[in-house]
């Protein structure tokens, strides 16, 4: 006969050990999460560290499988799936959900409301955004206004070839830069154009200065060093391009402002310094940021690094009492906001720098590597399209240094500027 207490005694212990066992297994899962976002925490501030104490050349090169620009290792870290670039398909890839929108990047919805977080507003409840409703003239392209650090949508075509635009920063994006090995490359980004007009001998002796860089980053970080030591000419560029019928370049005069001391040099002799990639290198001066983007865009080029010029303009730019504007500038202090502009002096209607491929990436390049929605120590920018060439620029009707023109064309003209802080922590 079997004794009717066994099983039942067997089972108890059975359950109790179970239990236990469970609790352990969770106990240390638990523990395994917070030290692993503890570990992510701290590799991600390391990372951050080196990009902002400039020593990312020191970064080797990290295999990034899906190319979404967050390192296979980095992914790891997150549980994203390092095959594919939006892990939960909500189509907000993992790189912009971790580094732009700060959403979960393995959930579709990342706070359960029902709202999936690509959704424009839902974006938004996750990270501080600045909301700028702006009228803007063209040329400006709405596709390419959308990128790592804002995103844009026309909300109404107005009269006169104004368009009626809303524009969401992102000023907390930052950028992971994941340098490659250093291979130069030919493409349409890489050519020659009409002031990127790099001769055979620049090239030969851009790739000399930068034959011992092993990666991407070296380069671009050579060639800024390089730039750093020459002198500076003259900060005005407002060019106007005279184009033939089949839009072949015919003239380009340079405007010399009457202050300027350079007067006793002829235009050409002017544009030898500041307008041409070629002379500029030679002579070892530059202007200011469309002629210096010039320069740096023809050595990227040079150096067989794909390479575009961007166009930005200042946020809030004329509106001094405005309460937005007046925290903006406490923030981002910048050394430049026009409140008071009269006619002849240098103001900033528009600003240039440059896109540079850094590991398979588009990353901004202005002084330094990645400088975000603050360039120099003004800021914020909004980006309003890509150019090749400074030429391109061919918006000198409405965006000039002559302050009478510029307001009577208004070219941009913004309604409204709100900051939003995120509303999850
Ligand atoms: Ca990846
Ligand atoms: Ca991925
Ligand atoms: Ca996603
Ligand atoms: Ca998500």
């Amino acid at each position: 006969m079997r004794n009717p207490l066994g099983p039942k005694k067997k089972n108890h212990i059975f359950i109790i050990t179970a239990i236990v066992l469970i609790l352990i297994i969770l106990a240390l899962l638990a523990s395994n999460t917070i030290q692993q976002s503890t570990h992510f925490k701290k590799q991600i501030t390391n990372y951050q560290k080196l990009i902002e104490e400039c020593r990312i050349s020191n970064i080797r090169p990290l295999p990034d499988t899906d190319n979404d620009g967050l390192p296979n290792k980095i992914e790891k870290i997150f549980g994203t799936n390092e095959n594919i670039a939006d892990t939960d398909g909500d189509s907000l890839s993992d790189y912009y959900e971790i580094k732009k929108y700060k959403t979960n990047p393995l959930k579709k919805d990342s706070d359960n409301d029902g709202v999936e977080d690509q959704d424009w507003e839902e974006r938004r409840e996750y990270t501080y955004t600045i909301q700028a409703i702006v009228d803007l003239r063209p040329p400006f392209n709405i596709e390419q206004m959308n990128d790592f650090y804002q995103d844009a949508r026309i909300l109404q075509k107005q009269k006169n070839n104004i368009t009626r635009i809303e524009v969401i920063l992102y000023p907390e994006a930052k950028t992971i830069i994941t340098p490659a090995y250093y291979k130069p490359i030919k493409n349409e980004n890489t050519k020659k154009t009409y002031t990127k007009n790099y001769s055979d001998e620049m090239q030969k002796k851009v790739q000399e200065s930068v034959k011992d860089s092993k990666t991407d980053v070296q380069v671009v970080l050579k060639i800024l060093k390089d730039i750093e030591n020459m002198s500076f000419f003259e900060t005005y560029l407002p060019v106007s391009v005279y184009r033939n019928n089949d839009g072949e370049i015919i003239d380009v005069p340079v405007f010399v402002p009457a202050e300027s001391k350079k007067t006793n040099l002829s235009i050409d002799e002017i544009k030898e310094r500041m307008f041409f990639a070629d002379s500029m290198y030679e002579l070892r001066t530059h202007g200011g940021c469309g002629s210096v983007s010039t320069l740096r865009g023809a050595m990227f080029r040079s150096a067989g690094l794909p390479e575009k010029i961007i166009n930005v303009i200042p946020l809030n730019f004329h509106y001094p009492s405005d309460n937005t504007t007046t925290r903006l500038k406490e923030k981002y202090k910048p050394t430049i906001w026009t409140d008071n502009i009269t006619e002849g002096s240098a103001w900033l209607v528009s600003h240039y720098f440059n896109l540079v491929l850094i590991g398979n990436q588009w990353v901004r390049v202005d002084k330094k590597i990645g400088p975000g929605i603050r360039v120099y120590d003004n800021g914020p920018y909004i980006k309003i399209r890509e150019i090749e060439d400074i030429t391109d620029y061919n918006s000198d009707k409405y965006y000039t240094a002559n302050p009478k023109v510029f307001f009577e064309y208004r070219p941009y003209k913004y309604l409204s500027v709100i900051e939003q802080e995120a509303t999850h922590i």
